[in-house]
């Protein structure tokens, strides 16, 4: 089982993805995930120029061995760049090994600890009517947990909320690829604290008092709040039940959670932007947080994921893996199966991604009654359509970011 072809494929349907194609001399092929929203080339050059000459030659059986050689042999650690790249291989090599023996990859990783995976969506508005119909209409597509991002009172943009006007192509509301977002340029919004502050609590109150007590909420800040603003925040929110509050301060400050942790009974989950084990090892041991926000394909692949899980759940800590449309169906398949697999997983974050994306990405995962599965396909159980990705070439494409009424940039 040696690795004998080794592509990087650009492909742009939605939105831009970047994924490895690896070949072995016996006909095996397997599929990793290397997109890094709005730094997708950079990956590229990484695994084109540094990493697929090293592969080309070797055995493929050899998983574990492979992910400490391309993060040890490197001398230059972690970081985003490197390890999307390196989760691309990882999950290429455990698509192969999982074909190679006939099965789905999730008996591989110790077979289904459950019937499903409980997925939540993104559900938004302006105005609490708008934001009312979101979530009705995530109901209506089976979503049983919601995250719930509302617009500003004084703030005309901000990141998170779909919004009709934006959405060129019609249809329903979508923030994540619209064409608005590509682009030479990032669009610029707008942020003030204290009005968001100020007006999320009774949001969370009228969502509430409208959808009853059972139907798990939850929030994304974002990293923009202080320790302190986020500490009023977290225990505002306290009546109304949250699953979790999300990115509540930079994800660089550890210390920032030791404070929001003292002051609130609202679960956090942190780590859509970490890339090892390491980022998570002081806060799950000094237990600041409930849910690990980590995707495979920016925490280095499914081997280290699983190990931060297995260490999270000496802490009681679950799984939130980060799963919005700039992780490709390869990624969300592959995120899936370790989900289905470890004994602690909490919640899996669901976008579904657009149209054209499922023609180029082949998928065969179910979503039923709100829950998730990757399918019983022999390994991740995603394909790619050469043809259809070879019809939409890369964009240019940013995030968004803001800045406060004064022009200060500010936290994203
Ligand atoms: O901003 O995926 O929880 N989900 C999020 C996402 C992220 C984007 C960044 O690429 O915060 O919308
Ligand atoms: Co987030």
């Amino acid at each position: 089982m040696i690795i004998d072809k080794a592509e990087v494929i650009v492909t742009s349907p939605d939105r831009n993805f970047v994924t490895l194609k690896l070949t072995t001399n016996d006909g095996h092929t397997g599929l990793g995930d290397a997109t890094l929203n709005g730094r997708e080339l950079s990956v590229v050059a990484y695994l084109q120029e540094h990493v697929v000459p090293l592969l080309i030659g070797s055995d493929a059986s050899r998983i574990e061995d492979t992910w400490q050689f391309l993060y040890r042999s490197a001398y230059w650690r972690r970081g985003p760049v490197t390890m999307a790249a390196i989760a691309a291989v990882d999950m290429a090599l455990w698509d192969i090994k999982a074909k190679a023996a006939g099965m789905p990859l999730y008996q591989l990783l110790g077979g289904a600890s459950r019937s499903g995976l409980l997925a939540y969506g993104h559900a938004s508005g302006k105005e609490l009517s708008e934001l009312f119909d979101s979530i009705r209409s995530h109901q209506d597509q089976a979503y049983r947990a919601i995250r719930v991002q509302t617009g500003v009172p004084g703030l005309k943009a901000i990141y998170g909320i779909a919004s009709q006007a934006a959405d060129a192509g019609g249809g329903e509301a979508r923030y994540d690829h619209e064409p608005a977002r590509r682009g030479a340029k990032p669009m610029q919004e707008d942020w003030d604290t204290r009005s968001y502050l100020r007006h999320l609590p009774g949001v969370f109150e009228a969502v509430r008092n409208e959808f009853g007590p059972e139907l798990p909420l939850l929030h994304d800040g974002h990293h923009r709040m202080t320790p302190l603003q986020a500490a009023k925040l977290g225990k505002e929110l306290e009546p109304y039940d949250l699953f979790w509050l999300e990115d509540c301060t930079p994800a660089e400050s550890h210390e920032a959670l030791k404070l929001v942790r003292q002051h609130t009974t609202t679960p956090l989950a942190i780590g859509e932007v970490f890339n090892t084990v390491w980022d998570f090892k002081d806060i799950v041991r000094d237990q600041l947080i409930d849910y690990v926000r980590g995707a495979v394909t920016h925490m280095g692949g499914i081997t280290p994921l699983k190990k931060t899980m297995e260490y999270a759940s000496l802490y009681q800590i679950k799984s939130g893996f980060h799963g919005p449309t700039d992780i490709s169906p390869v990624g969300m398949a592959a995120q899936m199966h370790l989900g289905l697999a470890i004994h602690n997983f909490g919640i899996q974050e669901y976008m579904q991604h657009g149209a054209k994306t499922d023609e180029v990405f082949e998928q065969s995962f179910t979503w039923q009654n709100g829950l998730l599965h990757p399918g019983d396909e022999p390994g991740i159980g995603v394909e790619l359509n050469a043809d259809e990705a070879g019809k939409y070439p890369y964009e240019q494409a940013y995030l968004p970011y803001n800045r406060l009424a004064d022009g200060t940039m500010h936290d994203w």
